[in-house]
């Protein structure tokens, strides 16, 4: 079942996948757009492009599955189920989201979904990934797992390996879940490293490390799903590297001055979401339903939009400041 040619005949799934591709797509356009209206401030890492890594991955889990999200995290939160609404909240500072309007774009989470959040430390997700897992392994909970999300330029950082390592020798419950999306900021992944494969990063802790097309969906959910079929059988860590590419810049100050016009072009042309769209339209669904979720996806962003600009910001009194910050 976890091959994407029987995967094309559950119409569920391919609309669940569409509708929240298209979420998160809309979601980082809306964000954008607030930016440019000053309305939103410090900085942000958009997923434009990336779609399908965070979307398919997360929907080849089960819910129990606790995710740890990046820097980069709307796609992969906004898919575990974190609302719009609280999200968007969260990103103009607002009581009303997530984190209180404390964490921001970074921190987005919500333990009532098992999107435990992370935070902007490259590479620190895996480390108390391991320590999610174990819980489970030690509570004998043997359908749960942890999958931590992190990027190629994150893979060079220590804590990566060492947690790698524990993983392995520990038997742990933990997929590691690598988007490749060939850059490291301004950098490419050529230079930052001496062997492209990153597959490879797992060889030697003997961990099970397989590669997929990250701008295909049903790839990336095929992909995850034999990855935890093995770490809840076989009792072991995993490793899945998703190819993709972001045609947004690194962060809100990305001029682009590292990379040419023709390859953004490139990678636009090999948009998860219009290429989904083909494959949905070969597989029963109509040019009025896709347009419906298209829409359907529109007024969701529009509606948190709007609701999260007309939320309170904290109070700023000092027993504020004192008091617990989050709560789930
Ligand atoms: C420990 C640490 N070192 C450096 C940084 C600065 N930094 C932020 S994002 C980033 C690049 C991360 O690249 P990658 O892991 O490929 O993720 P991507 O941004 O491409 O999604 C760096 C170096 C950081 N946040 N944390
Ligand atoms: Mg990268």
């Amino acid at each position: 079942m976890n091959d994407p040619a029987q995967l094309c005949g559950n119409k569920a799934l391919l609309a669940g996948l569409m509708e929240h591709m298209m979420l998160v797509r809309k979601f980082e356009n809306a964000v954008l757009s607030l930016f440019e209206q000053g309305k939103l401030h410090g900085t942000t890492h958009l997923c434009v492009g990336e779609e399908a890594t965070g979307v398919g991955s997360v929907f080849a889990l089960k819910p129990q599955d606790c995710i740890l999200s990046t820097h980069r995290g709307h796609g992969q939160v906004l898919a575990k189920g974190v609302s719009a609404r609280d999200m968007m909240a969260e990103m103009l500072g607002k009581e009303a989201g997530t984190n209180r309007g404390r964490g921001g774009s970074m921190h987005i989470a919500n333990v009532g979904v098992n999107a435990l959040g992370v935070g902007g430390v490259i590479g620190a997700g895996c480390p108390i990934a391991c320590g999610v897992a174990l819980s489970f392994k030690l509570r004998g909970e043997k359908d749960r797992i942890a999958a931590v999300f992190f990027g190629d330029g994150s893979s060079n950082e220590g804590a990566v390996h060492e947690a790698m390592n524990l993983a392995a020798t520990w038997r742990l419950p933990l997929l590691f879940i690598c988007t490749n999306n060939g850059y490291g900021m301004s950098t490419p992944l050529e230079r930052a490293v001496n062997d492209t494969d990153l597959t490879k990063r797992g060889y030697p802790y003997g961990i099970r490390s397989t590669e997929t097309d990250g701008n295909d969906v049903l790839a990336v959910y095929a992909a995850v799903a034999a990855a935890r079929a093995y770490i809840t059988e076989e009792e072991r860590p995993a490793f899945v590297v998703e190819h993709t590419y972001r045609t947004s810049g690194h962060s809100k100050s990305d001029g682009n001055q590292y990379r040419t016009e023709e390859e953004i072009a490139y990678w636009q042309s090999k948009n998860p979401i219009a290429r989904f769209s083909e494959v949905m339209r070969e597989n029963g669904f109509s040019e009025a339903d896709i347009e419906a979720i298209d829409e359907r996806s529109s007024a969701v962003i529009a509606e948190a939009t709007a609701y999260a600009e007309a939320c309170p910001y904290p109070a700023a009194s000092p027993q504020e400041l004192e008091a617990e910050t989050y709560s789930d």
